[in-house]
């Protein structure tokens, strides 16, 4: 069973032109219909725009396909029990013959494994809070560390324990870079007080890209953009939006994989969609930012 990547992108990424890797678990499990459909066309729209070449990722009818049609994004969005497959999942989903979201974890592998260097998404998964009880911690932390993938976000979602994740992304040797902030954002909000090595540009980034290629790493790192200025939240006003999802949402459900999609949903409820507008907006900034960024980088690469 191998990885059918669509001809658009085997084309692109021979040509050398820059191809940005899209995930599908937000389109499954991380925003409600029809926003979940819209959005994830948007952002493909968002990194065409930049003259760059969206691969939309996920396993349908056990294939795992690497540039989803917008038909075949309709399914992610629509049909209900799409499982949500973080990189080991996805032999089950192909052996099964069923459908399979990928998140950020298998995103990366699989775009690091065909050769894309770039990943859009909202907000990657991390250390989640009360990992004292329950061992909580996203298979997007591993993965980054193992893909060879610049992963463009708003930073961790704000319902983790971000400065833990920090701590963990040092650990494992994943670089976290900020885009024009020296502040990690928070998903919704652009105030975590965590401090980050600031990226001015696109010539600095690609400065720090070299140095990496230089040095032969082959972990990915993580670049963390602030949410869209006139949606995002102060940081008190995010915090009691937290503190009042997890008070909705029962302990029991606070880990495993319904633990994300369960508190985003809350905190979409609570706020009365101002979350899921939000969301909307950062997945599809965060997108073109990563179009542009690879396009730009592989020019001055070229000009080097
Ligand atoms: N970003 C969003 N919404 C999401 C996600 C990211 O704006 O729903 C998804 C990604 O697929 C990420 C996953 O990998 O949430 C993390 O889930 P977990 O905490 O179960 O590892
Ligand atoms: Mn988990």
């Amino acid at each position: 069973m191998p990885i059918e990547v669509a001809p658009e992108i085997r084309a692109a990424l021979d040509a050398g032109r820059p191809v940005v890797a899209l995930e599908t678990t937000l389109v499954s499990h991380g925003l409600p219909w029809p926003h979940n459909l819209e959005t994830a066309l948007k952002m493909a729209d968002a990194v065409r725009s930049e003259d760059a070449v969206p691969a939309v990722i996920g396993v349908l009818d056990g294939r795992l396909r690497v540039g989803l049609t917008q038909g075949e994004i309709a399914r992610f969005a629509k049909e209900p029990g799409i499982a949500k497959c973080s990189t080991r999942d996805l032999p089950l989903a192909m052996a099964g013959g069923g459908n399979g979201a990928t998140t950020v974890s298998a995103t990366v592998e699989i775009a690091a494994r065909v050769g894309i260097r770039w990943m859009a998404t909202g907000g990657i998964g991390g250390v989640h809070r009360g990992i004292e009880r329950s061992g909580d911690v996203s298979a997007d932390l591993d993965a980054i560390r193992r893909s060879k993938v610049v992963v463009v976000c708003s930073g961790a979602k704000i319902i983790l324990d971000l400065p833990r994740t920090v701590e963990w992304l040092e650990t494992l040797g994943v670089p976290l870079l900020g885009w024009q902030t020296g502040q990690l954002p928070g998903f919704y909000t652009a105030e975590t007080g965590l401090e980050v090595p600031e990226i001015a540009d696109c010539r600095a980034l690609q400065r720090w890209l070299a140095a990496w290629e230089e040095l032969g790493f082959q972990s990915g790192v993580v670049l963390a953009a602030a949410p869209p200025a006139h949606l995002a939240m102060g940081g008190a006003e995010v915090a009691q939006l937290v503190a009042a999802a997890l008070d909705e949402v029962p302990e029991a459900e606070r880990s495993g994989k319904a633990a994300t999609p369960a508190l985003l949903a809350a905190m979409a409820r609570l706020s009365m969609g101002r979350t899921v507008e939000l969301n909307r907006e950062l997945i599809v900034a965060n997108a073109g930012l990563a179009a542009r960024c690879a396009r730009q980088c592989a020019k001055l690469r070229e000009a080097a």
